[in-house]
C-alpha cells in the first residue's frame, strides 16, 4: 500500500494564493482532521463529497486557526494522481504555507519527492511517460510554440502514435511466435509483401519522428542568431532594435563592442537567442583580437548568421568566407540605407541563394521584414501547423534503437529469414518503442525523468 504524500505546489514567495496538495489513501482523513467549515474547529464524522469546493479554516495543534482556505477533495481515480487527492488553496506566503504543510505532515503524510505526484499518475496508468514529460515541458516552455507542442503531447498525441506502431509490430511478432512454437500445426513463416510493407512503413514513421526532433529541438532552447560584420556597420544598433532595449553600447567609434552580448528574444512565439559581436577586421589590439575570436566561436555555434554591411561597399567573397563557415544559414543585411539610394550590392553567382535585406537600424526601417525573414529561414522545413508532436532527446535515442532493430528485421526478411532471429529483432524494436511510453522503461529512466521535476508537481 502506498503512503500519503504532501507538498506546496505553488512557487515560493508571496502571491494571491498558495496551493498545498495531498495525495494518497489518507488524504481525506488528514484533511478532515485539520479542516472545519466553521471557526469552532474540526468535527468528527463530517466526510467530504468528492469534487466540491469547501470554504473553511485549517486549525493547528493548539486549536488556533492557521488560515482561511478553500479545500477541494478529489476521490481517486478522478484526480491528478488517480489516488485520493486534496488540494488546499490558502493565502500565499512562505510562513503560512510552511505552517500548514507541517500540520499535514504531523498527521502522517510524508513530504513528496520532486515529480512524485506526476510519477504516481504514471504508475497508476493515468498518463504515460510522454505525457508525464510533457508536464515538465509545459512548466518550462519558453515560447508559445514550445507550449503548443508540449500541450499536444500532454493530451497523448505522441503516446497514440507510438502505441499504433507497437501494435503493428506485436501482431507481426505473434505470427512469428506461433510458427516457432507450433511448427507442426501451422505452415512455416514466409515473409510476404504485406509484412515487408508494414516494416517499411514503421521504419519511415520512426525516421520522420527523428527528423522532427532535429528540425524542432531549437524550439526548447531557442534558435541561436549571431550578428557579425566589420566594425561600425551598426551591429549593436540592430541588436538593440531587435530586442527593443539598449542592450549593447552604440557609439560612432569603431571597435566599441568587445565581448559578445547575448539576449533572449521572441518572434511570433518562437524563441531566439541573439548575440552581438565585435567587428571583425585586421587589428593588433589584443582585446579586440580576443573579441574577434569569440565572435568567430559564436558564429560557428549559431543556427543563423546576420552578416552586416554598409551600403556602397562592394561584396568581398574573402571577407565573407573567412568569417562564416560554408553552408551556415545566413542573411546579408545592408544597414544604414538611410544614407544611400537603397541599391543592394551585387552578389557573386555562388551566393545568389542567400537572401539580402536592406534596413536602417537607426530609423527602424526594414526591421519587421527582417524579423519575418529570420522566422521563415529558421523554421526551414518544419511545418508548425501540421506537426503535432516533437520527440525529445530521450525519445529520439529510443527511436534510433528501434530503427536499428527494424533494419535488421528488414535485412532478414529480404535474405534468409530465420524465425528465431527475426523474433529477437522484432522484440527489441517493440521494447525500445515501449521505453518511450513507459511500458518497458527501467527504474533508472523513471528516476532520471521525475527528478527533473519540481516538488509539488
Ligand atoms: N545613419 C545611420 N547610422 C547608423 C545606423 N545604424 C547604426 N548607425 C550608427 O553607426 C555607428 C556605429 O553603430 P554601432 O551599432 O555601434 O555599430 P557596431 O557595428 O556595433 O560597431 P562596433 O561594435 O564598433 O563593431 C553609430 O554612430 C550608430 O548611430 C543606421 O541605420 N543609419
Ligand atoms: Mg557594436
Amino acid at each position: 500500500m502506498t503512503d500519503t504524500i504532501a507538498a506546496i505546489a505553488t512557487p515560493p514567495g508571496s502571491g494571491g494564493i498558495g496551493v498545498i496538495r495531498i495525495s494518497g489513501p489518507r488524504a481525506f482523513d488528514i484533511a478532515a482532521r485539520l479542516f472545519s467549515k466553521t471557526k469552532h474547529g474540526p468535527q468528527k464524522g463530517s466526510p467530504f463529497e468528492s469534487h466540491r469546493v469547501y470554504h473553511g479554516y485549517i486549525f493547528g495543534k493548539n486549536k488556533q486557526v492557521i488560515d482561511e482556505v478553500l479545500l477541494i477533495p478529489m476521490k481517486g481515480p478522478s484526480s491528478y494522481t488517480a489516488e485520493d487527492v486534496v488540494e488546499i488553496q490558502a493565502h500565499s506566503g512562505t510562513i503560512v504555507l510552511r505552517t500548514l504543510l507541517e500540520e499535514i505532515l504531523s498527521q502522517g503524510a510524508r513530504l513528496s519527492e520532486p515529480g512524485e505526484f506526476t510519477k504516481r499518475a504514471f504508475l497508476n496508468q493515468r498518463i504515460d511517460l510522454t505525457q508525464a514529460e510533457a508536464v515538465a515541458d509545459i512548466i518550462t516552455a519558453k515560447s508559445a510554440s514550445a507550449l503548443k507542442f508540449a500541450a499536444s503531447q500532454n493530451l497523448g498525441a505522441l503516446k497514440r502514435q507510438i502505441q499504433e506502431l507497437r501494435e503493428k509490430l506485436i501482431a507481426f511478432l505473434s505470427l512469428l511466435e506461433v510458427s516457432i512454437d507450433f511448427p507442426d500445426d501451422v505452415d512455416p513463416f514466409e515473409p510476404d509483401q504485406q509484412s515487408m510493407d508494414m516494416i517499411a512503413d514503421v521504419l519511415e514513421t520512426c525516421r520522420g519522428f527523428v527528423q522532427q526532433h532535429e528540425d524542432a529541438c531549437f524550439l526548447k532552447e531557442g534558435i541561436r542568431i549571431t550578428i557579425c560584420g566589420a566594425p561600425n556597420v551598426g551591429k549593436s544598433s540592430l541588436m538593440n532594435r531587435l530586442v527593443r532595449q539598449d542592450r549593447s553600447i552604440v557609439t560612432a567609434i569603431p571597435g566599441t563592442t568587445r565581448d559578445p552580448i547575448e539576449e533572449g528574444l521572441n518572434i511570433e512565439g518562437i524563441p531566439f537567442v541573439i548575440a552581438d559581436t565585435a567587428g571583425i577586421h585586421h587589428t593588433d589590439d589584443l582585446v579586440e583580437i580576443i573579441g574577434i575570436e569569440k565572435a568567430k566561436d559564436h558564429i560557428i555555434a549559431s543556427d543563423l548568421v546576420l552578416f552586416l554591411k554598409e551600403p556602397g561597399t562592394a561584396f568581398s567573397d574573402k571577407e565573407f568566407e573567412t568569417v562564416v563557415p560554408l553552408g551556415k544559414k545566413t542573411i546579408f543585411v545592408v544597414n544604414k540605407i538611410d544614407l544611400s539610394d537603397g541599391e543592394l550590392p551585387r552578389l557573386p553567382e555562388k551566393y545568389q541563394h542567400i537572401p539580402q535585406m536592406a534596413i536602417s537600424a537607426l530609423l527602424n526601417k526594414g526591421i519587421q521584414q527582417l524579423k519575418e525573414k529570420i522566422v521563415s529561414i529558421s523554421l526551414g522545413q518544419l511545418d508548425m501547423e501540421r506537426s503535432s508532436v516533437i520527440p525529445n532527446l530521450r525519445h529520439k535515442r529510443a527511436l534510433e534503437q528501434t530503427i536499428d532493430s527494424l533494419e535488421a528485421v528488414k535485412k532478414g526478411l529480404i535474405s534468409n529469414p530465420v524465425e528465431e532471429l527475426l523474433a529477437i529483432d522484432i522484440k527489441n524494436s517493440i521494447d525500445s518503442l515501449g521505453t518511450i511510453t513507459g511500458e518497458t522503461a527501467s527504474l533508472d529512466i523513471l528516476d532520471a525523468i521525475f527528478s527533473n521535476f519540481c516538488i509539488g508537481k
